[in-house]
Formats: C-alpha cells, structure tokens, sequence
C-alpha cells in the first residue's frame, strides 16, 4: 500500500532519504542551513557517508566527483534560496556527462516567496533545462510517493535530478538528540561498471542500421568526447578493424593504440598533407569533442551521424543527417562488436589517416625536446612521472588539451568537466572523487585553481588528493587564439594577470605546498610527490606566459612539418 505523505517536516524528510536509499543513493554532501535541517537529520539517521561543504557551487561538484569515483547516484542537499541556484552549474555538467546527481534543495512552503519571508525564491522547477526530471517533495503535491521515488530513480540512470523539498516548520527535535555513526563509504569503482537498462528494441535498431551502414562500405568514423565508462579493449579491437578510432583520451577510446587522440595535432598534419578523405559517416559520443578543427571539418562536409547517449540527448554535430539511439555507450558499441566479431576489416580508407597519425607520433619526440622551459614540458613531465594507479582529473582549459599530447593507452581513462567546459568546479570535482578514496591526481591552471579554491572548505579534506597548478600568470588558453591579443587588452581582460601567491590559498585551507620554477626542481618535487601525507599536496610549477604560448605553437609546427 502507498505511503501516506507526511506533513511533518522531518517524517517527509525521512521519507524521501529512506527512499533514494532504498533505490541506490550512495553517499551525500550536505551544506549547512537550517531549512534543510530535516534532511541533514534524515541523511544521518541513515548512516549514509556525507560530507559536509560549506560552498554549494563547490558541493554539487564534489558530489559529481562522488558519483564518478562510486559509480552510483550521490545527493547534494541544500537550503533555500541563493543557494539552491548555485546547484546549477553542477548540474549541467552531470547532464552533458550523464552522471547521477540528485539535487535535494529545502524550501520554504509554497507561496512563500511572495509573503515578504527572507531567503526565498521560487524554486520549484529551477534547474529544469539542465536535468532527466524536476520534483517537489511536498505534503501538497505528492500524492503517492513510492511511484514519486521510483520515478526518480528511473530518471537518475541517466543523468541528474532535481527535487525541491518544501518544509513547514518544525524543522529540528524538541530534544536533544544523539547523532548515530555513518557506514563507511562503499568501494570506489572508477569509471566504467554502471549497468543502466537497455531497450531491446532500441538496441535492434541501432544494430541494424549499423549493419546497413556496413553493407553499404560506408567509412566509418568512431569520435568519442568525455564519459565515464571505460570501453572493454576487446570491443574497440573489433571496432578499431572495421572504424577509424578518435577520440578525446576522456572518452574511453584512447584504451585502443590505434585511436587517434591528439585530434588537433592530427588535423593540423591533416591541413599541410593537403587533405585526406573524410569519412561517409560518424558515429559519436560524449561530451562535445575537444578539437573544434575536426569539428568544423566534418560539419564542412555534412557527415551522417549515429550518436549514443544513454539519456536520449541527440546533438546535430555535423549538419548531416542525424539517428540518435537511446542506449548505453558501452553496451551499444559492445553488442556490435560482438555481431561483428567475424567479419572481414573494412578500413582500407584508414590507411592513410593512420600513416598520418604514425608520422605525428613519430615527430613528437624530437619536437618535444626542442622545447624551452614551458607549459608543454611541464605536461610532459607530470605525465611520465604520474604514478600507474593515480586518478588523473584534467581542468579546462590547456590542461585537458596538453594531456592529449600525452596519452597513454596503458593508463586509466583520466575525467575532465567537458561536459560544459567550466573552469568553475574542475578542483571541487577532484576533491570529491579523492572523498571516495581514489587517489585523485589534478592538473589545473592558475585561474581555475583560484576560481575554485572554496572546493577546499570541505570536511574532511582527503589527503590523497594532489594538485599540480601550473601558474602561467593567468588564463594561458588566451594566447592559443589569434582574437584575444588583437584587442589589446590580452593580460587585463583575458588572461587576468593576478599576480596573487597561491601559498595563501593553500596556508588558508590547510594544505601543503610547494613551489618550483625549473625543470631540475620540478624533476625532484616529483619524486617524493605522491608518497603518503596528511594533508591534500599542491605543486605550484611557475612558467612563462609569452614562452610557453610559443613552445606550443613551435611544437605543433613541429610535428606537422
Ligand atoms: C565558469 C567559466 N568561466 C569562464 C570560462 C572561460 N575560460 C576558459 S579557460 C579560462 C582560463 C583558465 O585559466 P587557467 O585556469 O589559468 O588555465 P589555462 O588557460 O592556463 O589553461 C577561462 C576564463 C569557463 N570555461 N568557465
């Protein structure tokens, strides 16, 4: 028999964590207020593992990093008001990535906000555009609440929710109560081993347009941008004999030595060799890829395109003809793989794609160690000294592009924020997936370092967590395009040179750091760098702006000689 819906309070409360719980809510991270009181209550009286954040922008980025390490679905919870808003960057993230937030803002009763009460705004329904489902959780509008939860729990397979929990006061006991211990956080999973359903149906039909596509020798293009799954190597073997692979080192793709990464770098090659024949048709997934190059040459060309997404999301990428299939990344490139197994190669075309890619990878070395003192061998060097079984965590923007230079196939799939590409919860996301238990290593600029620093007013702060913070003097990604120096107003306006010192930052939340300006210096912090500590470690690495702007330009020239 459905539940009647309490009125109380702390019984709705109650109620609506008992449920998620039920369903598969994993951990939570919880900002204070006193409006959402009841479910803070409610959270613990569960023993579900919270932590606590202070910033809700920063909240809901560590519970995304949360639900990525755990693989499962976390809560942020927050009170009413401005802060429920700032849930929403978050958000969209987890909407492009499809990832499992659930978004659990307190609010006053309905109605409220237009009875001059303070810290209200209409919230019901806020973060529509950027969720799978809105909710209100509420006495009034919930009239049976099992189907309610299972509604939501259905909808966070996919991607992020949002339910807005009205509460009348009483909102705490009437006495003092004594808190009980939480369970201990579950196993992180890292990316890759979320089973969400599959519509057979669905499945028939992308098999067999697929097929169709086979049949006809189309040229087949697999382009994957950032998710979270790992793709198995014996899929991508089968993929790789019948499809070029390319692909962000995010998007699972780069598990394959075929796979083309360096997408810039492989179409500036593409540019000088006088063009190559692009494919008939382009199958894709994930967030936006990061090349805008490839993305504006296979748009030029208007090539068909099959997208995966899990959530239904079905984005027009190259103005060709587009079929979107409701599926699972994994499970859709898996059952055709395993149709395919047998079949003859088909990617004679691909020939010259990957003569081309060997002949960049080829001139990587020597291009590379032409170099001055820069940004690039920064990258370089962080990437051959991570350890195997670090978590690499990417911040927008050079970072993530460095890393494609630097790909390994052997290494874990690494995460960035691509989704919508902000700087603003890069650190926040790495501190939660370190909260998990992953030893979390993060490689941001200096403005996206200081843009998030409230992602370090957390409790408990994990101490595995490394953040190597390449301070160039600001924005460098303003100096790879040819606009922002024509206006003159490049270190002012763009690059926003701070000149602030990083050690306050970290002197302030308690972290360690340390600084170094040269490669013999570097070379030795990294050594010791990722040994166990107490606290979080942040490696300040100071290079030149104008340098490293150029050594990228020179090295790119370079290799596409
Ligand atoms: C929330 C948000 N605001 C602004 C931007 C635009 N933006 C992209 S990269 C960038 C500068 C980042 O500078 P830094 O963190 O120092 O990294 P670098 O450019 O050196 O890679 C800015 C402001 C953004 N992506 N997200």
């Amino acid at each position: 028999m459905t539940p009647a819906f309490p009125s109380d309070a702390r019984a709705s409360a109650r109620l609506l964590v008992e449920g998620l719980a039920a369903r598969g809510l994993e951990a939570a991270v919880l900002s204070p207020g006193s409006r959402n009181a009841p479910l803070i209550q409610a959270f613990e009286a569960q023993g579900i593992p919270c932590v606590i954040a202070l910033d809700e922008r920063a909240a809901a980025h560590h519970a995304l990093g949360l639900s990525l390490a755990l693989n499962r679905p976390v809560a942020v919870v927050c009170t009413s008001g401005t802060a429920a808003l700032n849930h929403a960057p978050a958000l969209a993230e987890a909407e492009r990535t499809g990832l499992s937030l659930i978004s659990l803002t307190a609010d006053r009763p309905a109605g409220t906000a237009d009875q001059w009460e303070s810290q209200t705004l209409v919230q019901d329904g806020i973060h529509a555009p950027h969720v799978r489902a809105s909710f209100s959780w509420s006495a009034k509008t919930t009239p049976d609440p099992t189907a309610t939860l299972d509604a939501m729990a259905t909808a966070w397979t996919s991607g992020p929710i949002h339910v807005n929990c009205p509460f009348a006061e009483p909102l705490y006991p009437d006495t003092a109560t004594t808190p009980f211990a939480p369970r201990p956080w579950s196993t992180p999973k890292g990316p890759g081993t979320a089973v969400s359903t599959v519509d057979a149906n669905e499945m028939a039909h992308w098999l067999s347009t697929l097929q169709n596509a086979m049949d006809q020798g189309k040229r087949i293009l697999l382009l994957g941008g950032t998710q979270s799954h790992a793709l198995s190597r014996a899929t991508l073997d089968t993929w790789a004999r019948n499809a070029i692979l390319a692909g962000d080192s995010t998007s699972g793709l780069g598990a394959h030595p075929d796979a083309i990464v360096a997408t810039d770098r492989w179409m500036r090659g593409q540019r000088k060799s006088g063009g190559l024949d692009r494919p008939d048709l382009a199958i894709t997934f994930g967030a936006p890829i990061l090349s805008k190059a490839l993305r504006h040459w296979l748009r030029e060309g208007r090539i068909a395109q099959l997208h995966l997404d899990p959530g239904g999301r079905a984005p027009r990428a190259f103005n060709g003809e587009l079929t979107a299939f409701r599926l699972p990344i994994a499970a859709a490139l898996d059952a055709a793989a395993r149709k395919w197994a047998d079949r003859a190669p088909n990617v004679n075309w691909a020939g010259p794609w990957h003569a081309l890619e060997q002949r960049l990878r080829t001139a990587h070395a020597p291009a590379l160690a032409a170099a001055p003192w820069s940004d690039l061998t920064v990258h370089a060097a962080l990437h051959a000294a991570l350890p195997a079984e670090a978590e690499l965590h990417l911040a927008n923007s050079t970072p993530v592009r460095y890393a494609q230079l630097f790909h390994d196939p052997t290494r874990r799939q690494p995460w960035s924020n691509r989704g919508v590409a902000g700087i603003d919860g890069c650190t926040a996301t790495a501190v939660g997936a370190a909260l998990a238990g992953q030893s979390v290593t993060l490689i941001s600029g200096d403005l996206g370092f200081l843009y998030d620093a409230n992602a370090f007013h957390v409790h408990p702060l994990p101490a595995s967590l490394r953040i190597a913070v390449i301070h160039n003097g600001g924005g460098g990604v303003f100096r790879w395009l040819p606009g922002p120096v024509r206006t003159g107003l490049l270190p002012t306006h763009f690059e926003m040179r701070h000149g602030l010192e990083l050690h306050a930052v970290c002197d302030l939340h308690g972290l360690e750091h340390q600084r170094v300006e040269t490669a013999e210096a570097l070379n030795a912090a990294l050594e010791d760098w990722w040994s166990d500590s107490e606290v979080p470690r942040v490696l300040e690495i100071a290079t030149p702006p104008e340098r490293s702007a150029e050594a990228h330009r020179a090295y790119m020239e370079g290799v596409s000689a």
